[in-house]
């Protein structure tokens, strides 16, 4: 099928959209495109997940507002189901990947869902169809390893028998669904009339601008904007410790700074985690890894928030001792699992760091999470005896805990705020010891 006549069956909706990978990602495009009035199947290898979905269970969980209610409406809809068979992709004019693109410990990014997902799709891709990649790539990977792929496991030649683009996502956990609908997005097409198909294609779901460019431009917007983020929130981590150390605020100071104009400085914390901010950046990197590239802020930013998990269980460790406590006595509660607030995501968890820091200084650790499985529970029961409580994650619900009964129930009243979440006086007022992240001890307390 020609590009013209894919663009004609997209504006009428009788294109049909296959979704490859039904996670944070998938699942919601592959949802919103049958919420418009596409067909669409989802391939998905996780079996369990693949059931869970054609039940009508949303297979992660976390507040996500409109989702579930989304998915059962395209269920009964029938313009959406899931299967774990590629075979079925042979009729479908559109597929969407949407499957991860991990680093290893070397900071290498791995492809391997990739690689087995193009190299499966390949043999019955139908000819014609548009393949549009919205997983994070490390520039130039399209052209360098996607296009030929798909071409040997196809047969078929890219701008011929097969249309070939990258839209990256830009949705969170916590807001996936507004976040497709009212966030603006790249379109890198292989083509500018690739792209300018995808307009097409997105305009159906995302009511906020569609840029088309080529995919390498597509491919460093998305590594460049979350690097971005990343070094943002490393000035922050830096200056935070600055605070601690000469006793200032740093969350007074973050507010009194961005009132100078042109300025926004981000909030330091317990660490960054997640499945984009940790990696992107290291994708972005790779991309020039073998040329002469002296590539040394994003490396340090990320080193710099790398070390903040330690840094908040030495602030632990620190705030015992000054108690006359050692940390190999005590017993520790972390409040939060989740990487971000109100979300049940663990993947790169810092209260993970965290607690391996404070469990190697020998202390005991317990972890609460009111998203995580595993880690729900009552507060005031798992704070019982506990030495000091540690803020990890802003979970709205730990606004609104009784401090006073949780006070009454530890065997030492220390809390350390990882987030500048707690108000300060508020835990003093019930008689804890508050220590804060980036506020020095004359700064606390
Ligand atoms: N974090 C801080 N300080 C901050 C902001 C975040 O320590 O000021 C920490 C968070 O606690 C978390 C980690 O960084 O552990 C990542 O937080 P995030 O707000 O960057 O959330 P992500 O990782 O879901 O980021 C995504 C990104 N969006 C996409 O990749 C599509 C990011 O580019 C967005 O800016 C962010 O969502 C958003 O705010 O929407």
């Amino acid at each position: 099928m020609a590009l013209g006549d894919l663009r004609t069956r997209i504006e009428s909706k009788q294109a049909l959209l296959a979704v490859i990978g039904l996670g944070y990602v998938g699942l919601p495009v592959a949802c919103e495109f049958a919420r418009v009035g596409f067909d669409v199947l989802g391939v998905e290898q996780n079996a369990e997940r693949v059931t869970r979905i054609n039940t009508g269970d949303l297979p992660f969980n976390g507040v996500e507002p409109g989702l579930l209610e989304l998915l059962l409406q395209v269920r009964s809809s029938g313009k959406f189901h899931a299967t774990s068979s590629y075979a079925e992709l042979n009729d479908r004019d559109i597929v969407l990947i949407c499957v991860e693109t991990p680093i290893d410990s070397e900071k290498i990014p791995q492809y391997h869902a990739l690689r087995s997902t193009l190299s499966a799709m390949g043999p019955v891709l139908k000819p014609g169809s548009l393949v549009v990649v919205e997983s994070t790539l490390s520039p130039g990977t399209i052209t360098e390893l996607v296009l030929p792929l798909l071409e040997s496991s196809s047969g078929l030649k890219a701008n011929l028998g097969f249309f070939l683009g990258i839209c990256p996502e830009r949705v969170m956990p916590g807001r996936l669904l507004s976040n497709l609908r009212n966030l603006s997005r790249v379109v890198g097409g292989l083509t500018p009339d690739t792209a300018e198909t995808m307009r097409t294609l997105y305009r159906h779901i995302t009511n906020a601008q569609l840029d088309a460019t080529d995919c390498i431009t597509a491919e460093l917007v998305k590594t460049v904007e979350n690097a971005y983020r990343d070094v943002q929130i490393a000035f922050a981590n830096e200056v935070a410790w600055i605070c601690e150390a000469v006793g200032g605020n740093v969350w007074q100071v973050r507010e009194l700074v961005n009132k100078s104009p042109g300025r926004q400085m981000l909030y330091p914390g317990a660490g960054v985690g997640g499945h984009c901010t940790p990696k992107d950046p290291w994708l972005l990197a790779h991309s020039v890894k073998d040329r002469d590239v002296p590539v040394r802020l994003i490396p340090a930013a990320r080193k710099v928030n790398d070390t903040m998990p330690a840094h908040l269980a030495w602030l632990v460790e620190d705030s015992l001792r000054r108690q006359g406590l050692d940390i190999s006595e005590a017993r520790i509660l972390i409040l939060g699992y989740a990487y971000l607030e109100d979300s049940d995501d663990p993947r790169n968890s810092p209260s993970e760091t965290v607690r391996e820091h404070l469990v190697m200084k020998g202390a005991s650790v317990i972890i609460h999470d009111p998203y995580v499985p595993g880690y729900q529970g009552s507060i005031e029961e798992l704070a019982s005896g506990c030495d000091a409580l540690v803020v990890a994650v802003k979970h709205s619900i730990y606004q609104t805990i009784d401090l006073a009964v949780i006070h009454s129930r530890m065997r030492t009243p220390i809390l350390v705020d990882g987030r500048g979440f707690i108000d300060a006086e508020r835990a003093a007022g019930a008689g804890f010891i508050y220590i804060g992240l980036g506020r020095g001890f004359s700064g606390s307390v």
